[in-house]
């Protein structure tokens, strides 16, 4: 497959952004950061939707071809009035993940408030019900991606504590989903690259072949501010904090006037994809915290992109 090098291997639907303040049927102030899945042969978004206050709330997204959705009239979740989710979600809930495991999607999530980020579980098994199961770490963490299923008989998730200043990808195992252990550090920060300043995971790890395809998150900070890129890695099928490739070219950066221009600038941020047959990919991201786009991106490409570029060399 020939490298389409000095251009993103994500190509974008002409048609973006997806998803507006205008398919909100209730008074918001932005939408972006949708995890995604199917249930059945329906396509489900569930999106983060930052109301008029400027506090997050889920809201689902329905389709039936991927492309053109329907938001339900009022959101799925909200910050919880109950116990101990309350007192940790009084600022919002933000970027939710969906993992499908074990005939159940869990959704990890942002829970907010004035003791920082930390992550959240919750599971539904139709999205008309949802019960939290706990929160499954301290502050500061974040951008929690379940992976769907146990490996070497442990459920594993890959999370973004931050430490020292600085945001890596680390992995944690459970035996019961909400007790997490035997952290270790998967992917840091590359001096020097596009994803120098902070990395986290995106969407939740999809089984390959190769090895499990993570698409990421990195930051780099400007004089102008950070600019939020998306890559992949490749990691290894049985023990997933070893990294075989890692794309040292973004696979999308934001260029368009959506992902440049919005409440925050020069962002594209992904929080879910769904594999289609054929091996191609839907990476749903937000653009600029204001809006969501559709890319697409052939699976054997993106790992093509990783093993090509990476050297995993710092540059300074
Ligand atoms: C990150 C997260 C994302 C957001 C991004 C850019 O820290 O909070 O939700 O899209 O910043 O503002």
């Amino acid at each position: 497959m020939p490298m389409r090098l000095g251009r993103d291997v994500v190509e974008r639907w002409y048609k973006n952004p997806i998803i507006t303040i205008e398919h909100v049927p209730f008074a918001c102030n932005t939408v972006f950061n949708a995890a995604a899945t199917k249930l059945g042969d329906e396509y489900i978004l569930l999106l983060r939707i930052e109301d008029l206050a400027g506090r997050s709330v889920f809201a689902l997204a329905r389709s039936e071809d991927g492309y053109h959705f329907s938001v339900d009239p009022q959101p799925a979740l909200e910050p919880s009035k109950e116990e101990p989710f309350r007192s940790y979600e009084r600022r919002g809930i933000e970027d939710p993940r969906i993992t499908y495991l074990e005939g159940a999607y869990y959704i990890m999530y942002t829970a907010y408030s004035r003791y920082g980020a930390r992550l959240a579980l919750c599971r539904t098994t139709d999205f008309k019900t949802y019960e939290r199961l706990g929160l499954i770490s301290e502050p500061e963490n974040k951008d929690g991606c379940l992976f769907p299923r146990k490996i070497n008989g442990r459920y594993v998730r890959l999370d973004r504590p931050y430490g020292g200043g600085i945001g890596n990808i680390w992995l944690s195992y459970s035996d019961d989903l909400l007790h997490w252990g035997d952290s270790e550090v998967v992917m840091t920060t590359r001096g020097g690259f596009w994803d120098a300043d902070r990395i986290g995971a995106s969407a939740p790890p999809i089984e390959t072949e190769h090895g499990w395809l993570e698409i990421y998150h990195g930051v780099k900070n400007t004089s102008a501010g950070p600019i939020y890129r998306m890559g992949a890695a490749l990691l290894d099928l049985d023990n997933p904090a070893k990294v075989l490739c890692r794309s040292a070219v973004p696979i999308l950066t934001p260029r368009e006037y959506y992902e440049r221009v919005g409440d925050v600038g020069n962002v594209v941020f992904s929080c879910g994809a769904i594999m289609e047959d054929g091996g191609k990919i839907k990476i749903y991201y937000g653009a600029a915290d204001t809006c969501i786009c559709l890319g697409f991106a052939d699976v054997e490409m993106l790992i093509d992109r990783c093993r090509v570029d990476s050297d995993g060399e710092d540059l300074e």
